[in-house]
């Protein structure tokens, strides 16, 4: 694989001499299970929608019907898919941090549930997740059927439209979920960031904290992003191919 091999080999030495080892994922490490990223290219979900026409609480307030169609749209085509191999691995590299005596923390921006769904199980989800819908009023949370829903907006039982129980732009994230987030990122020795632009804050902030820590940044993407210029290493190469490489050669 060329020059991605000496640096899965950095890489691993970096993730074996931490204590404290802290992964940031992004949109891009679903991609490989089918989930469109936001950004990438021209299949990227936002090429074909304007982000502040869907994402944002004004845009359901003024549309409920149609945005609530989309994440409806989007919630599908996460039920469908299926973790892949590097989300796999970095459960595997859990099990290897819990077995070696070192802490772990996963932080994702992705609302898909993937990383649980391959086995991760200290998951710090930032931006909340789509298989939860809402009470648009009163925050209840309520229980649906995976089916695609019958009418749109989706209402529970007295009538209250549904939202999903995600984090849009201009609203925050959940402060129990971004304290750990940012605790663990300012305390690990080696973070690993993982198909992320880097783009979106505060979720964002937590490279910038572990960065700013001294800690060993691990770039794997196959682009350059905002983060780059932090990273120690920056692997090139998808991470469906890359972080299997990677936690092999921790795990020696
Ligand atoms: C808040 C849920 C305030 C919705 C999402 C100017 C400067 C700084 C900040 C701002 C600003 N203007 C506005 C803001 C704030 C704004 C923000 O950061 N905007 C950005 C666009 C500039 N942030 C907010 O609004 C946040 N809230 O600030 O609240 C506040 C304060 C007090 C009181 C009230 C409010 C809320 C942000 C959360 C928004 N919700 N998601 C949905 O899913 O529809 S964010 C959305 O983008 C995704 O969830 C994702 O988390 C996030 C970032 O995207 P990425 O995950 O990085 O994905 P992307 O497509 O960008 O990149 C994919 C990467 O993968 C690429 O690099 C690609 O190369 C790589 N890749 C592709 N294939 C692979 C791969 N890598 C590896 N392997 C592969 N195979």
């Amino acid at each position: 694989m060329g020059e991605p091999d000496a640096s899965i080999a950095r890489a691993a030495d970096f993730l074996r001499g931490a204590r404290r080892i802290a992964v940031f994922t992004g949109a891009g490490i679903s991609a490989e299970s089918g989930v469109p990223t936001f950004r990438g290219g021209d299949e990227g979900l936002w090429s074909r929608y304007d982000p502040m026409q869907l994402a944002t609480p004004e845009a359901y307030a003024r549309d409920p019907a149609m945005v609530s169609e989309w994440y409806d749209w989007r919630r599908q085509l996460i039920l469908k898919a299926r973790p892949n191999p590097g989300h796999e691995a970095l459960a595997a590299l859990e099990d290897w941090c819990e077995g070696t005596g070192r802490s772990f923390d996963l932080i994702t921006q992705n609302i898909d549930r993937l990383h649980q769904r391959g086995g991760s199980r200290r998951v710090i989800e930032l931006h909340g997740c789509l298989l939860e819908w809402r009470g648009w009023r009163s925050g209840t949370v309520v229980p649906v059927a995976d089916d695609p829903f019958e009418s749109y907006p989706p209402t529970a039982a007295d009538g209250e439209p549904l939202r999903p129980g995600i984090v849009w732009f201009g609203e925050m994230l959940p402060i129990d979920e971004l304290v750990a987030a940012e605790e663990a990122s300012a305390t690990c020795d080696a973070m690993l960031v993982v198909g992320t632009s880097g783009a979106v804050y505060p979720a964002a902030g937590c490279i910038d904290l572990a960065w700013g820590a001294g800690a060993s940044v691990i770039e794997v993407n196959p682009e350059e992003t905002e983060a780059s210029h932090k990273a120690t290493i920056l692997v090139r190469a998808p991470a469906a191919r890359a972080l299997p490489a990677i936690v092999a050669a921790v795990r020696g």
